[in-house]
């Protein structure tokens, strides 16, 4: 699987060098999750669980205001609600998880999102543009998985384990979206420096 504990790691250990350096807001944001090794998906989705303290299933501007302050991040209320007003692309008045993660995730190269867009093309074997179990027989190795070795797994609990991965905590149907996979892969993608490196994982890890 790609995304390893080392890139993790790595990549916490070059947000904490960076957030010294930076002074953007939004920057230090990203950083900050980055350090936390919430790059991800998941992460930022357990990000904004923590800043949703109504469980509402989006952020008003105080909860916002405190979430930003919990990460000691200490600016005053104007410049906080410029950067909500960043995160609320819809003006509603209210964060919503797609808001929150489109703003957080770490931008990537074209020549990266291309790459991506191939392994979800390859996975995405039937054409219907969402990745599901069935474009996964036959693509995915399920055998060596050791949950199926030890027999605590069949085939179809592992590649629903696999789709978990992908799958938005907001949006979990067992299907995943080309959005959904690139904000996977944008978590990925914040580990590794290089586009060339970046590459060779993605084109080993999808035969591609
Ligand atoms: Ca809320
Ligand atoms: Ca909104
Ligand atoms: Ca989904």
């Amino acid at each position: 699987m790609p995304g390893t504990a080392r890139h993790d790691q790595e990549m916490s250990t070059k947000a904490r060098k960076r957030l010294s350096q930076t002074t953007d807001v939004l920057e230090r944001l990203r950083l900050q999750c980055l350090a936390k090794g919430s790059a991800g998906i998941k992460g930022l989705g357990r990000i904004f669980n923590i800043l949703d303290t109504d469980n509402s299933k989006t952020l008003d501007f105080n909860e916002f205001l405190r979430g930003l302050q919990h990460y000691a991040l200490m600016i005053n209320k104007e410049e906080a609600r410029e950067i909500f007003q960043a995160f609320d692309k819809d003006c509603s008045g209210t964060i919503d998880f797609d808001e929150f993660l489109v703003t957080l995730r770490p931008p990537m190269s074209n020549a990266r999102k291309e790459i991506i867009m191939q392994a979800f093309q390859k996975l995405n074997k039937n054409g219907s543009g969402v990745i599901t179990i069935e474009d996964l027989r036959g693509l995915y190795n399920a055998k060596y998985h050791p949950k199926y070795l030890n027999g605590d797994w069949t085939e179809e609990q592992v590649f629903k384990a696999f789709l978990d991965n992908f799958d938005s905590p907001y949006d979990k149907d067992g299907k995943v979206t080309t959005e959904e996979f690139m904000n996977y892969y944008a978590g990925v993608s914040a580990s590794i420096d290089t586009d060339v490196y970046f590459i060779v994982m993605m084109k080993n890890a999808w035969k591609l």
